[in-house]
């Protein structure tokens, strides 16, 4: 393990270090300004850079690493946060599992049912967990689930809690509603109810992907205390901490394994349809600070065999 998170950072570093190369004689011999504005441009402009850089590196190293292992997990070498020394600053890097959220886009389908349901379809109970998500977090879930299904589905039929054309044409400047899957996290930030504090109380929890998908699997290694104790009613926060417990020495390698943490053995066979225990989308954060100047990259990847396809990607 330390070998690999070691191997890890030192190719990270050689993919960083070679493309910065290039950049630097570049921006010396293009800027032509006074000497100040000069050097914060050059920091500015190494530091979107190095970032990129960094998200190269990442997704070159998920796509080697992510077809070795049969399951993911927390003690995989991406998922520790890596922090790699430049000559005029630093890079930091993290990688979150989307699959340990749950999806926005799940909770209820194109026809406006919400996913509920006890039975072994995939799509199903999407919509309890949001609830009890939501509760958790002391948010008003019934409206907000209400809003949500709305916004995804494709009537424009209002719920009671939720809102349709009339209210969105309504907003200052006026709106449309989408009555499409969320494409990206940040449309939750348009959608009726969600003010930018609860947008951030979910951002830890949720996610919008995949987004055209029957299913939404919740990957039982890497979700997070939340998620597990939403994920079914009789997940009560100790059982979620067992749960952490077990997958520290015994990450899960399929979901049936759930069934042998002491207390999970009925509970599993309900969740099986919507567990997994292997992660193929991440979001990748890069920062790069270079004498002060901080520029980022987030991007969200996914590796499903083949060519790593970008899904997201935002700078600033
Ligand atoms: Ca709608």
């Amino acid at each position: 393990m330390r070998n690999d998170r070691r191997g890890f950072a030192l190719v990270l570093t050689l993919v960083v270090t070679a493309l910065l190369i290039a950049l630097v004689a570049e921006f010396v011999t293009q800027v032509y300004v006074d000497t100040t504005a000069r050097q914060s441009y050059v920091d500015s402009q190494k530091g979107s850079l190095l970032a990129e850089s960094g998200i190269t590196g990442a997704v070159a190293l998920l796509q080697f690493m992510l077809p070795k292992k049969s399951y993911s997990s927390l003690h995989d070498p991406w998922a520790k946060p890596l922090e790699i020394p430049e000559e005029s600053g630093t890079l930091r890097l993290s990688i979150e599992d989307e699959s340990a959220k749950l999806s926005l886009n799940h909770i209820a389908g194109s026809n406006g049912v919400f996913n509920t349901g006890t039975s072994g379809d995939t799509t199903e109970a999407y919509y309890g967990t949001a609830m009890r998500l939501f509760r958790q977090l002391k948010l008003p879930a019934g409206d907000l689930c209400d809003a949500i299904a709305d916004w995804v589905d494709l009537d424009n039929i209002p719920k009671p809690g939720g809102a349709e054309q009339e209210w969105y044409a309504s907003r200052k400047p006026p709106l449309l509603a989408k009555n499409r899957p969320f494409d990206t996290f940040e449309e939750l930030a348009v959608v009726k109810g969600f003010s930018s504090d609860t947008v951030d109380k979910l951002r830890p929890f949720t996610t919008v992907y995949p987004v055209n998908s029957p299913s939404a699997l919740i990957n039982i290694n890497t979700a997070p205390r939340e998620i597990l104790t939403a994920l079914d009613e009789r997940i009560s926060e100790s059982l979620a901490d067992q749960i952490i417990d077990y997958r520290k020495s015994t990450p899960f390698k399929n979901n049936a394994d759930l069934g042998n943490v002491p207390g999970m053995n009925l509970i599993a066979t309900g969740l099986l349809t919507r567990i997994t225990v292997k992660s193929s989308i991440f979001r990748i954060r890069a920062e790069a600070q270079v004498n002060g100047t901080l520029r980022g990259v987030e991007s969200v990847v996914s590796f499903t065999g083949g060519a790593p396809q970008t899904l997201y990607w935002r700078e600033y």
